[in-house]
């Protein structure tokens, strides 16, 4: 790839090192003969970033001329992470870039500590976003993310006295290098006002008079394919105030009013919403969503009206994917621009939202599905709640006519959920809008099709689909893990890997090789090495590096069950206790487990269970009798960086959420990836990752999806020490006799599972769990065995490439063709 850059700039060290300096000088204005490490990372990505815009510009210029079908990625959420190093992979420049930089007396894994890390997005949904983005610029899929350009991402988690403290992420305050401001793109965006009707030559028009008016700008984010030429877009937008914006007051003379009103309109995308898995309902969101919806409908409308084709010819050159239910606004909002607007009669419209729409659910999570009360939707989008009652009214017609006096279904399926406080369901609205919907991995989408949606699904089964989760290996291997990345590319003989995780398949016997396990285990304890440091440093915890590097890093909920996981650790605490000294090390594997994860600000019980893993590390880690036979580590500010150093460190991983609950995860794909062992319920795509990589190779136990129901009413009907059994209530004791100080916090944690209470189902779980925990220890003995399940969960993971599941998503439902951009020498 860089022989064909060449062409345009040249990649010899001498071109990279000079195209460094001049942006020291002539960008920040820096002499060359002294700037900082900061100044250096600044002009390396500005120097990278020439060199996408060639790319970009090609790209889109030829996707234009070849007249593609483009399909829009809608997301409120993008966990990219870092770029330097993702931009030089996918451009084969890191080598050339390590040169020349050490070269000018610069460690270019140095240069990359000094980006920040883009955070806009809270955890799965965000980040699979980002390795749909990567996939499909490397499967050369015509495509455009569309987002949110927050000021403010996902906090930055402190903990201080062992509670987390969230501290906001002004992410840009050192500038982005990254993106390009789009002084030119920018769409008008109204709220509020009111609607009325006119009757034009004999046809009524429906007007819609916003009250306040503002502007989304574009700042577009090169995203660069790997071994191609194709670079696409993450147009990300920002709320200004417009131009005309509050000109009466200013006029008036009232200055400072004016400006406030100013200020309001660039509050509107000023944070993220910090909240997973629950959904916000408040008026602030609902504008960032519309924001979003609105902006990205003109800006493709604006794309397609160049091509001067007939609006019939709308679904054959764009699709629409809603990332969960967040922009499905955007339905309506391309249904009042098409009727009001564009003139198009009612059914025709529909027809052309309908083909071009797509709807990715990511939770059953009743807590989590998005239900707008019509106060609110009416007041700030008054001719929007009208379509929507326009389409249910049209909707539950047919449906009637189907199912006549069928009063349940009809309630069920209807839009509008009736009530002392009536709402919308989003959900509801973006099936009945969009010609499919998947769910993201095949247990989830079969629960979708039994449960929350099977008045749809009983209603037109063929729109519903599955397309399981995908991380991109670029990232998650090439970028995280150079030292597996070397090995792989020995193993097969090239990199080919990189593209088809596939073919790892093939070499499934090495796992057997004794030189081949050693290099394995090589490479693990370098990656243990480099966690060792960052733990050392952050946390102050001095861990052994021959341990057992047990970790659980997500966000942290009920569901997902790190309680669990941390009962276990007391359990397992109090069992060396009471072992005599000379016997420990025969019956315990010293184990290093580490937590991390960010609890939403107002989830109080997320927030004690940090409170619990603080308060038992704090006892463990200096209870001399331990020694480093067990420590425990809360990982502070889980992110996208800090996953690429933690997961590679990882030997056993835990995905132990109660099943049903996960709609997939991806987390426990990167860590497969990075071959770790996975201890995990039968839930999400751990159910694919048993099938792909053996349900012998990773540690399952627990209630399976179908037993769950049952075991919440035998807890229900029974005491809590006889449900919970000895060794679980004798753990919950110990916290109650104040072993681990924190008594308030904690009691009011433990209350959450007893009291016939616990709807996880920890109580009823912990005891298999345990069991499994007893099988990870011995298998850990044997070095040879462990380091051969380890090489095989790696190897057969290629099912899990995020460019599998593109494929999927372009084939089955975008209906999308890829086009390279050709060898631009
Ligand atoms: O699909 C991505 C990711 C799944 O892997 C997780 O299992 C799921 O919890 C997560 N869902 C959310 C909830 N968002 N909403 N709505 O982040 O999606």
């Amino acid at each position: 790839i860089w022989k064909l850059m060449e062409k345009y700039l040249p990649n010899t060290k001498e071109a990279i090192q000079s195209s460094v300096v001049n942006h020291v000088e002539y960008t920040l204005a820096k002499t060359r003969f002294d700037f900082t490490l900061l100044h250096c990372y600044q002009a390396v990505s500005h120097s990278v970033r020439d060199r996408l815009i060639e790319a970009f510009n090609d790209t889109y210029q030829y996707f234009n001329n070849k007249d593609v079908k483009y399909v829009y990625y809608l997301s409120l959420e993008y966990l990219i992470g870092r770029c330097l190093q993702n931009a030089l992979v996918n451009l084969e420049l890191e080598g050339q870039y390590k040169e020349a930089m050490l070269d000018m007396g610069y460690n270019l894994e140095s240069v990359y500590e000094q980006e920040v890390d883009p955070a806009l997005g809270n955890g799965g949904l965000g980040r699979l976003a980002a390795c749909f983005l990567d996939s499909m610029a490397t499967l050369n899929y015509p495509a455009w993310g569309y987002g949110l350009r927050y000021s403010y991402g996902i906090f930055r988690q402190q903990i201080k006295d062992g509670y987390q403290v969230e501290v906001p992420d002004y992410w840009l305050d050192r500038g982005n290098p990254w993106e390009i401001e789009r002084l030119d793109v920018n769409f008008q965006i109204k709220f509020y006002g009111s609607v009325t009707k006119k009757v034009e030559d004999g046809k009524e028009r429906t007007i819609w008079e916003g009250s306040e008016i503002i502007v989304a700008r574009a700042y577009d984010n090169p995203v660069p394919g790997y071994n191609t030429f194709n670079t696409i877009n993450l147009r990300l937008w920002r709320s200004l105030p417009s131009s005309e914006f509050d000109f009466k007051s200013f006029n008036q003379g009232d200055y400072f009013k004016a400006l406030e009103s100013r200020q309001r309109a660039e509050f509107i995308t000023s944070v993220l919403y910090p909240n997973d898995s629950t959904y916000a309902g408040k008026e602030l969101r609902l504008k960032q969503q519309y924001l979003l919806v609105s902006a990205t409908i003109q800006d493709a409308i604006r794309r397609f009206k160049k091509k001067r084709k007939e609006w019939k010819e709308w679904p054959k050159y764009n699709a629409l994917q809603l990332n969960d239910t967040h922009p499905a606004l955007a339905i309506v909002e391309l249904m009042r621009i098409l009727t009001d607007i564009e003139g198009l009669e009612y059914e025709e419209a529909w027809e052309l939202v309908y083909n071009s729409f797509a709807y990715t659910n990511h939770t059953i999570l009743p807590e989590a599905l998005e239900k707008w009360g019509v106060d609110l939707l009416g007041n700030l989008l008054p001719r929007h709640l009208e379509i929507i009652y326009n389409i249910n009214h049209i909707f539950l017609e047919k449906i009637s006519r189907k199912y006549p006096n069928d009063w349940r279904k009809l309630s069920a399926l209807s839009l509008v959920e009736e009530g002392t406080h009536k709402t919308i369901r989003m959900a509801n609205l973006s099936i009945v809008g969009s010609h499919a919907v998947n769910g993201v991995a095949a247990l989830h989408s079969q629960l979708l099709t039994s449960t929350l949606f099977k008045d749809f699904y009983e209603l037109r089964p063929t729109k519903f689909q599955n397309k399981t989760n995908g991380v991109t290996p670029r990232r998650w291997i090439r970028c995280a893990n150079p030292g597996l990345s070397a090995l792989l590319n020995d193993v097969v003989g090239s990199d080919d890997w990189i593209l088809d995780m596939d073919i790892l398949k093939n070499f499934q016997k090495i796992a057997d090789d004794p030189a081949i396990q050693n290099r394995w285990m090589q490479v693990k304890r370098q990656n243990k090495e480099k966690l060792y440091w960052w733990v050392k440093e952050r946390c102050g915890v001095d861990l052994n590096i021959d341990s057992l590097f047990d970790i659980q890093v997500k966000r942290i909920h009920e569901y997902k069950r790190q309680l669990m996981n941390i009962l276990y650790v007391i359990r397992r605490y109090l069992d060396i206790k009471k072992t005599p000294a000379e016997e420990r090390r025969k019956l315990f594997v010293p184990r290093s487990i580490m937590f991390g994860g960010k609890a939403a600000p107002g989830y109080i019980t997320a927030k004690r269970i940090i409170r619990l893993v603080n308060a038992v590390s704090q006892k463990v880690n200096n209870d001399q009798e331990i020694g480093d036979l067990l420590k425990v580590v809360f990982l502070p500010n889980y992110n996208v960086s800090n996953a690429q150093v933690i997961i590679p460190a990882s030997e056993l991983s835990q995905h132990i959420s109660t099943a049903g609950l996960e709609a997939s995860g991806t987390s426990n794909m990167k860590f497969v990836m990075n071959g770790c062992l996975i201890i995990g319920t039968m839930d999400g795509a751990n159910v694919e990752i048993a099938e792909e990589v053996g349900e012998e190779n990773m540690f399952i136990f627990g209630a399976r999806v179908e037993q769950v129901e049952e075991q919440r009413n035998k807890m229900r009907n029974s005491n809590y020490r006889d449900y919970f059994g000895p060794r679980l209530t004798e753990v919950c004791d110990a916290i109650s006799n104040d072993l681990f100080g924190y008594k308030y916090d904690l009691e009011a944690l433990l209350d959450t599972i007893r009291n016939k209470n616990d709807y996880y189902i920890l109580g009823a779980d912990f005891e298999s769990y345990c069991e499994a925990q007893q099988r990870v220890d011995n298998l850990y003995r044997n070095k040879s065995e462990w380091t051969k399940k380890s090489i095989l969960n790696s190897l057969r993971s290629g099912k899990f490439s995020s460019d599998r599941t593109i494929r999927q998503y372009a084939e089955e439902i975008w209906d999308l063709e890829p086009c390279e951009i050709p060898n631009p020498s």
